[in-house]
């Protein structure tokens, strides 16, 4: 019988010994085989355990605000470009072997009022010039590019007309019209041949904008096609992802089976889960509140189910990239979206990422 005792005790000191310490596995480990694992990088994460969960987990990066036109482009017309903060980001990804995702070329926010002012020809060299200085810049370092961010509007209802969905407050669109969208991706594929091109937005779980994008990529790269091209000239989509415990997974599952239907790449380009039911536009870093367990497992469940889904769609899906590594400096903090908590220690999300089946 004592024997029997310390046989079951050694077993169990054994089971403790080699799993208790064991570490979770790296999540870029995880989807190894599916797609590539990103998240933003701004400058808290650059160092200290930031930057050693982000080497652990990450193979892609974006950067969240450094290489936007009102980080890069001067004040005025006549000033000159800022690269510094982007290129030693970019130049320390380098040194670690992680690879770079632009963010963001043409967008109606953060950017520059000199940029889209004067008359149309004036804001078309303007956009020209943009694209051109800063994939010159960036030739080689950065993979992809959103080269259009954000451009559909919000509520539509009709998306059969893609154009007349378009976001009608952009500086762009105001100066240019609908063909500016047009004309920044043959700017950008003339430019720098060898990156993939993508057309970034939010609320893609919305079947009606994701109609309308999906209308949009099929005529413009239908059109470039019919020139005689033999690629695509939109390369990819990339759905933003900033979703709540409201999500219905279904409806991303149907925006991914219309995106699949154009034949281009999808990407999951800023991924959050925010513990609220609404959709609130409360917004900053700092404000970490403390989560209840049950909303943490309600979280959990639905990252398991998000990444679930992608899975079976990762044919498709090049790339899924968290927008946030920790919830306290999220840029949505009161929401607690991310997968590590402010201290960052793992929470029950980051296990359900890691292993979505067991949720
Ligand atoms: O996370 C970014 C935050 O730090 C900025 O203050 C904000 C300003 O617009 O932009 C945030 O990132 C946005 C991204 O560039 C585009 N999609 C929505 C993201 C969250 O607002």
């Amino acid at each position: 019988m004592l024997k029997k005792i310390i046989l079951i005790q050694l077993a169990l000191l054994f089971l403790c010994l080699t799993n208790c310490n064991s570490k979770p596995a790296a999540l870029k480990a995880v989807y190894k085989k599916d797609f590539l694992i990103g998240n933003v990088i701004n400058h808290v994460y650059m160092s200290g355990g930031h930057f050693d969960l982000l080497k652990k987990h990450f193979n892609t990066v974006t950067c969240e605000n450094e290489m936007k036109p009102e980080n890069l482009a001067p004040l005025s017309k006549s000033g000159e470009y800022k690269w510094q903060m982007a290129d030693s980001m970019v130049n320390k990804m380098k040194e670690n072997g992680i690879q770079v995702h632009g963010h963001t070329l043409i967008w109606h926010s953060q950017t520059r009022t000199w940029m889209t002012s004067g008359s149309p020809q004036e804001a078309k060299e303007n956009m020209i010039n943009h694209i051109n200085t800063v994939l010159d810049h960036f030739r080689g370092k950065v993979v992809s590019w959103d080269v259009v961010n954000e451009a559909m509007a919000d509520g539509i209802t009709d998306p059969s007309d893609w154009k007349s969905c378009l976001r009608a407050e952009s500086g762009w669109y105001k100066t240019l019209g609908p063909d500016y969208v047009e004309l920044a991706f043959r700017t950008a594929r003339q430019a720098d041949p060898e990156i993939i091109l993508y057309y970034n937005d939010y609320g893609l779980n919305d079947c009606n904008k994701a109609a309308a994008v999906r209308n949009m990529v099929k005529d413009i790269n239908d059109r470039y096609k019919a020139e005689g091209n033999n690629r695509s000239l939109i390369d990819g989509i990339g759905m933003q992802g900033h979703y709540g415990l409201w999500l219905n997974v279904n409806d991303v599952r149907a925006s991914l089976e219309m995106f699949k239907e154009t034949g281009v790449e999808i990407s999951i380009t800023e991924l959050d889960i925010e513990s609220r039911l609404t959709n609130s536009r409360e917004w900053g870093v700092n404000r970490n509140t403390v989560m209840p367990q049950e909303q943490a497992q309600q979280q959990a469940k639905l990252y398991a189910q998000l990444f679930r889904l992608f899975r079976e769609y990762k044919d498709t899906i090049a790339r899924v990239t968290f927008w946030g590594m920790d919830d306290k400096n999220s840029w949505k903090s009161i929401g607690n979206p991310c997968l590590f908590d402010g201290e960052l220690n793992p929470k029950p999300a980051f296990f359900a990422v890691s292993n979505p089946d067991e949720y």
